[in-house]
């Protein structure tokens, strides 16, 4: 599981499209996003260096992540 701050997001439209970017790169990973404290939690066998890319290119920033 890996948690990350993303800059940028502000709508359900940032919401899916920061899935749909994660879904992306590895289908089967769990996305769950709290737009009020801006954390994404992601359950993903792929590396937080490829999902902070996805994130990025769909035009978000990511300020920090935590590996649980
Ligand atoms: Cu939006």
């Amino acid at each position: 599981m890996i948690e990350f701050d993303v800059e940028g997001m502000t709508c359900g439209g940032c919401v899916r499209s920061v899935t749909k970017a994660i879904q992306a790169i590895d289908p089967g990973a769990r996305v769950e996003v709290d737009l009020a404290t801006k954390k994404v939690t992601v359950d993903t066998a792929v590396r937080h260096e490829e999902v902070t890319e996805a994130i990025i290119d769909a035009g978000y920033d990511v300020s920090a992540w935590t590996v649980r």
